[in-house]
């Protein structure tokens, strides 16, 4: 029987579980795309390097496991995520190496054959074995991400510190394997920001400095903060801050492309339970790649690549005039959605509905409520049950002057990618009972300036 909940246009190893996305480098023009993951199930464990590579950012081949725990190495217990650096033609991987029970964790590295094919772990690992004392824990240390600056390689680390909250340790080399501590540049506060700060990204966009963090606060089990500044003498000033995606969508990793783009990966986790992941033999799919950049109050903004366009089919295009039903003609579980809310006051809520069933009674409402100025992700399944999550997903989304709203939705199986305006982002994961639970509506047909649906093509056939 077809698994209608697997995504279609999302890329996913064939089978088992695959978490974040770890080195994601464009090598000789292809898209060389790395993940955790489990070669033996559908769950988190035995954590090796997943390969896959592409030549559109649209379109996968699976490789063989890149990189794999070394018995008695200080990664025997797992290769834990990281990043790929071009070492003047070398591809050298910085990795977590973790040992059993993951109470030791040290930043490694490999080098990669020429195809990125094969990788030889360094017989000197680990580089670093532990974080500074002051972070006064030892456990958590872990997801390196290296640089090239004028005056020799940097690397950011995650971590913490005990009772304050994540640190974010920055380190040099002029060689790439001696390191040296320099000095945290970022500490939050574990109330606000989380105790643990994972998949640290520093990047310059623009003339500004940008830190990604993913961190676990709030409601779900993770959220990835942004962060855009100055860096200066090693210091990073943080001028804006914001919140960069508070749904599924987390442990980002971000590189630049030989266009020159700053890409933005990440890992769509599951919203049902473990049981549900292994019945279903697979877990974890990536994000459609998104495009970064800042507007002009240093703001950051995401736009999905165009690349993704060419997976688009039929198309649909409905105007304010040929719009008189809530319920639309087309449907489908695999589906680009692209539309534009004219704001006034003859409306409060405005948005759309997906994966409806056929009474309309179950399905995901993505909505803007401009009383509260608020985007939300509302899930309702024919009954509330454990395996599946249902809390309301929102966040603050703030319309300027006569800006419109702007909703780009990537539906796909049981993803669902919603960006409101390139700025604001809620991600959601919502398992449909029924394949005909594949309706599309929109909540209030007048308020609709211009709505554009694609049906998306497999990118598996
Ligand atoms: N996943 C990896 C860690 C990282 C976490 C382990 C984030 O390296 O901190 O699979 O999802």
């Amino acid at each position: 029987m077809t698994d209608f909940n697997r995504p279609t246009y999302h890329y996913l190893p064939a089978k088992n579980w695959m978490n974040d996305p770890n080195g994601v480098i464009q090598w000789k023009g292809r898209y060389h795309l790395f993940y955790q993951y489990n070669p033996h199930g559908a769950n988190h464990a035995n954590m090796h390097w997943g390969h896959a590579v592409s030549d559109d950012m649209a379109h996968w081949e699976e490789l063989p496991i890149a990189i794999s725990p070394t018995p008695d190495a200080p990664d025997r217990g797992g290769i834990f995520s990281g990043c790929i650096v071009d070492d003047e033609g070398t591809p050298r991987a910085f990795y977590t190496g973790v040992n059993e029970d993951y109470s030791i964790q040290t930043q490694c590295i490999a080098t990669g054959s020429n195809d990125l094919v094969t990788w030889e772990t360094y017989a000197d690992n680990p580089l670093i074995p532990a974080p500074p004392v002051e972070m006064g824990q030892t456990r958590d240390f872990r997801d390196p991400f290296v640089w090239r600056a004028d005056d020799g390689w940097y690397m950011v680390v995650g971590s913490r510190i005990e009772g304050v909250g994540g640190a974010i340790l920055l380190y040099r080399s002029d060689n790439l394997t001696d390191w040296i501590y320099l000095n945290p540049i970022y500490i939050g506060e574990a109330a606000r920001t989380g105790i643990m700060f994972e998949c640290p990204n520093f990047f310059k966009l623009d003339d500004k400095w940008v830190l990604l963090i993913s961190s676990h606060i709030g409601h779900t089990t993770g959220t990835v903060l942004y962060f855009v500044g100055d860096f200066v003498d090693h210091k990073f000033i943080p001028q804006v801050e914001g919140v960069l995606d508070s749904g599924y969508h987390y442990a980002s990793l971000s590189h630049e492309d030989e266009k020159g783009r700053r890409i933005l990966w990440a890992w769509l986790r599951e919203g049902r339970t473990v049981d549900q992941d292994i019945k279903a033999g697979w877990s974890g799919i990536q994000a459609i790649p998104r495009i970064l950049s800042l507007d002009s109050q240093n703001r950051l903004l995401m736009t999905p690549v165009p690349e993704v366009e060419i997976l688009r089919g039929q198309h649909h295009h409905f105007s304010a005039q040929s719009l008189t039903d809530k319920q639309l003609s087309v449907s489908g579980l695999s589906l680009d959605i692209s539309a534009t809310f004219a704001i006034n006051d003859s409306a409060d809520i405005y948005g759309m509905r997906v994966a409806c069933s056929p009474d309309g009674k179950h399905g995901v409402t993505i909505v803007y409520d401009r009383r509260i100025e608020t985007l939300q992700v509302q899930r309702v399944y024919a009954q509330s049950d454990a395996e599946h999550d249902d809390y309301i997903q929102g966040l603050p989304h703030h319309l300027e002057g006569d800006e419109q709203l702007e909703l780009r939705i990537l539906l796909d199986g049981s993803a669902i990618e919603v960006i409101a305006n390139h700025r604001t982002s809620v991600t959601s994961r919502y398992y449909p009972a029924q394949s005909d639970h594949h309706h599309v509506q929109v909540i209030n047909p007048t308020v609709i300036a211009s709505l554009d649906i694609w049906e998306m093509q497999s990118i598996w056939d």
